[in-house]
């Protein structure tokens, strides 16, 4: 006899189980896992945004960009053949940005954080965007300002690329952004998918496709004099009808943990991954296995929409799962990460890989994205942004173990730096250079701002009033040619 659990909603009658590990749970074994080494890293100023790694950017083959955007400023920077800093090939900085195919002609348009949504126009070297319409807070009473964009999919199987959104933001399980051309303007794109079920607190914590094919939600359930807390998969049927969109949410099943208190919960966090070249989903969770029993991590399958337990082991410690990385650093499973851990996501016993600070000076992570080979070895690499607050960071991992890197690595020397400070250019060069500036407009249109001219070693102050006094009000940036370096720098006059 182990334990007695009447299942009316709240437990009556429990006995503690023991604390010590059952049959099968092993503890995590590191003695395997490779450290990532920091390749280079980037002082990028402002409050990170997540990096947004984007192949054929624009519908351009081969033009790989990686978006970084902080508070202060954004990049877009070219990542064929290697990674390019020095240059922004557009001037547009957004967060959460995420492709969608708003009029069903090629190229996909962008969608970012504040729901506007942009068209790629032009081509050459720097890209154009183009606002064509915004889907965004005005559409939900303002009630969320931004929309949290997590990831691009035709969720109606329309053959148009749709956006899913506030994952469990807002009272919703998520919002979706539809595209095509039937799709309307503005807030008519906004299909938004209320919490279903019953029980007085309820929130979705994955909406993802499963490896079968079938749209799924994983809710955390629980009433508010439960003893616990209760997990439970739907099957969600979402197509069109008359023109609109429609769902239907099925119970399958669900899972009830020990009880314990009103105010503990012993379902921790968790991850929904589908597993699509194995055709299976899993379900990596935080887990208290009974009422004083110790946490483990466990696997499940629910594959076949039950709870199906396939794998316990001892967590080094508790923290979110995500599974950002799917199956893009070319991986034959997809990759969960938990803190700096990163598994494959049929396997938590050992973690293939490790992340660390060192190196980095990475103070909190922000998000990461794997974009192409940077190393030569044929394998994706990592870009990570994170703290400092306002004082951000971008770097750049590999597990290359052809890359080393000194221990106490110096800090590149840094020749120039330039700025815009109201109107006035702030130069700053550690030797004598000359320095040009252009200013391109939103539309492309390039002109001279200033010639070529050779400034000293220090800091030089350029007033540009008077210059740009002559352009009209708008976005624009300045090409700053100094010496051997380009910097980039938006301008709003
Ligand atoms: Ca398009
Ligand atoms: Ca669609
Ligand atoms: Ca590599």
């Amino acid at each position: 006899m182990l334990t007695t659990i009447v299942s009316t909603g709240v437990c009556a009658g429990l006995l503690a189980l023991s604390s010590f590990p059952a049959w099968g749970q092993e503890p995590i074994d590191t003695s395997q896992t490779r450290t990532m080494t920091v390749v280079w890293k980037n002082v990028f100023g402002g409050s990170m945004g997540a990096p947004t790694f984007f192949p054929n950017f624009c519908g351009q083959e081969g033009s790989d960009i990686l978006l970084i955007a902080s508070t202060k400023r954004g990049a877009f920077w070219k990542t064929r053949p290697k990674l390019d800093t020095t240059i922004s090939v557009g001037a547009w900085p957004a967060l959460y940005a995420k492709p969608i195919d708003y009029d069903g002609i090629p190229p996909h348009e962008y969608i970012n954080h504040n729901g506007i949504t942009f068209r790629c126009e032009g081509t050459g070297d720097i890209t154009q965007m183009v606002p064509i319409d915004t889907i965004g807070a005005d559409c939900w009473g303002g009630a969320n300002t931004l929309l949290n964009a997590a990831y691009s999919a035709d969720v109606d199987g329309d053959g148009f690329l749709d956006v899913v959104a506030d994952i469990a933001g807002d009272n919703k399980t998520c919002r979706i952004i539809m595209g095509g051309p039937q799709s309307g303007k503005g807030c008519a794109r906004v299909f938004p998918i209320d919490r279903f079920g019953s029980r007085d607190n309820r929130y979705a914590q994955a909406f993802f496709r499963s490896a079968t094919g079938k749209w799924r939600v994983v809710q955390h359930e629980r009433n508010d004099n439960d003893l616990s807390t209760w997990l439970v998969i739907y099957d969600m049927d979402i197509f069109r009808q008359d023109g609109r969109v429609q769902f239907r949410a099925v119970k399958r099943d669900s899972l009830h943990g020990p009880c314990t208190s009103l105010d503990d919960d012993p379902l921790g966090f968790s991850a929904s991954v589908a597993d699509t070249l194995a055709k299976k989903d899993w379900l990596v969770m935080f887990h208290r296995l009974s009422t004083t029993g110790p946490w483990v991590l466990e696997r499940f399958d629910i594959t076949n929409g039950k709870f199906i337990s396939v794998e316990q082991v001892i967590p080094k410690d508790a923290g979110p799962i995500a599974h950002d990385l799917g199956y893009s650093l070319g991986t034959d499973h997809p990759v969960v990460r938990i803190n700096g851990l990163f598994f494959y996501a049929n396997n938590l016993r050992q973690p293939f890989a490790r992340w660390i600070v060192k190196g980095s000076g990475l103070q909190g992570l922000e998000g990461m994205t794997a974009i192409n080979d940077q190393t030569g070895d044929g394998v994706p690499d990592l870009v990570m942004t994170g703290g400092p607050v306002d004082n951000g960071v971008v770097a750049l991992y590999t597990l290359d173990p052809a890359v080393s890197v000194d221990d106490d690595p110096v800090p590149p020397k840094i020749m120039s730096s330039a700025r815009m400070t109201g109107d006035v250019l702030e130069l700053s060069l550690v030797q004598p250079a000359s320095v040009s500036a252009h200013i391109v407009g939103i539309e492309g249109r390039e002109a001279v701002l200033l010639t070529q001219q050779q400034y000293p070693a220090g800091m030089s102050r350029i007033d540009l009033a008077p210059l740009l006094r002559t352009y009209p009000r708008g976005a624009y940036y300045l090409r700053v040619r100094m010496g051997d370096a380009l910097h980039t720098i938006n301008l709003i006059r």
